[in-house]
């Protein structure tokens, strides 16, 4: 390892700050010198190895995970919210808009902070997990809850974009596809290639659709030779693409997941084709017990939505899916604390004790 002397601790390149997804991808995205560049400076994530994952499939495998909990806001979005914020800005745009199940939300507040930009959000009401709603909240956006689901919020700001001059920040804009393409990018230069296959969580499909085209670009500019395999995931009582319609009710515990109508079905779908991977359902059982062995023994905390991919991951071992020695990336798109009240509710907490040292240290285990 080089030592910090040089300038290569964490978040430096060389003597240089980490400057964000735009500045380190410029020739990738859509800007140009007029852009106005809004960044928190996103990216960088950390692609951890996973001890505990890679011993469990066994069979020579390489389990990493790529940890965007770790961006600004605590997802992945905002490798997408810093171009469409920056494109907004470019554009004279004075307010933003999406809908959200919570994530977006977060992300898009934050950014139009930033950018001195109106922004508001449609979420659905009793679906949105504590801290992403509190993120929206203290940046300040004109939070619309709604007594609908992520769906029909999403439907309501379309037709609201269309009427009214505000730019919609939904993954639908494509400068968000862009933006977070950068995530295989990160993973194609931190491995020296691209992983053999790639694993992450879907909801309304625009990240594994901008995934996907992140590989694509980097193998048509020659920097990757071969792309991965793309293993997408939703929750069972939410897989529309899994079951080929449309979910009116869709349910599952992983609020950011809950989604029946996916804005880029059809990116989603190509990408599994082409790649030759697939979208497959994972059960809620399923998310809380990869959630659980995430926190308790690789040690990274994550929200549920994000724990898919890592439940899809030891399902299709199990199923004898891999080939030997492959280089797995999981894709873990948000933070455990967003959503704390999830963790408190799968683990009991036991009442207080009287401050008796004999008590206590019983209590603590300890003889
Ligand atoms: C943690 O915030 O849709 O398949 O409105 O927050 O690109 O939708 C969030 C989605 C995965 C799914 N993991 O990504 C929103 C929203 C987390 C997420 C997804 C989301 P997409």
């Amino acid at each position: 390892m080089r030592s910090r002397k040089q300038g290569t601790g964490p978040g430096t390149i060389g003597n240089r700050q980490w400057p964000g997804v735009i500045e380190r991808y410029r020739a990738y995205l859509p800007v140009s010198p007029a852009t106005p560049i809004i960044t928190l400076l996103e990216g960088n994530t950390p692609l951890i190895h996973s001890r505990a994952l890679s011993r469990r499939l066994g069979r020579g495998m390489s389990v990493y995970l790529k940890y965007e909990g770790m961006n600004p806001t605590g997802s992945f979005k905002d490798r997408g919210m810093t171009v469409a914020i920056s494109k907004a800005v470019e554009a004279k745009s004075v307010a933003v808009l999406c809908a959200s199940t919570g994530n977006t939300s977060a992300s898009a507040s934050a950014y139009a902070a930033r950018a001195g930009l109106r922004s508001i959000v449609l979420i659905p009401s009793g679906a949105v997990a504590l801290g992403k709603l509190s993120q929206a909240l203290i940046h300040g956006a004109r939070v619309v809850v709604v007594d609908a689901n992520f769906d029909a919020c999403l439907a309501l700001v379309k037709s609201l974009a269309q009427g009214h001059p505000v730019t919609l920040v939904n993954s639908i804009n494509p400068h968000r596809i862009e933006g977070q393409k950068t995530c295989a990018f990160e993973i194609c230069d931190a491995l020296g290639r691209a992983p053999d296959y790639h694993v992450t969580p879907v909801g309304n499909a625009g990240n594994i659709t901008a995934q996907w085209k992140g590989y694509t670009e980097y193998r048509r500019r020659g920097r990757i030779t071969q792309r991965p395999a793309m293993l997408g995931f939703q929750a069972e009582g939410a897989a529309p693409l899994v079951q080929g319609r449309v979910i009116k009710h869709p349910r599952t515990i992983a609020t950011a997941i809950r989604i029946g109508n996916p804005a880029s079905w059809q990116g989603a779908l190509a990408a599994a084709e082409e790649s030759g991977g697939a979208i497959q359902a994972v059960s809620d059982r399923q998310i809380l017990e990869a959630y659980r062995l995430l926190a308790s023994e690789d040690g990274v905390f994550v929200e549920p939505a994000s724990a898919a991919s890592v439940a899809g991951l030891l399902r299709l071992a199990q199923a004898g899916y891999f080939k030997k020695r492959a280089t797995i990336v999981c894709i873990l798109t948000g933070h455990g604390l967003k959503d704390p009240e999830r963790a408190i509710k799968s683990i009991r907490l036991a009442r207080p004790l009287p401050p008796s040292l004999s008590a206590i240290t019983k209590a603590a285990g300890l003889k």
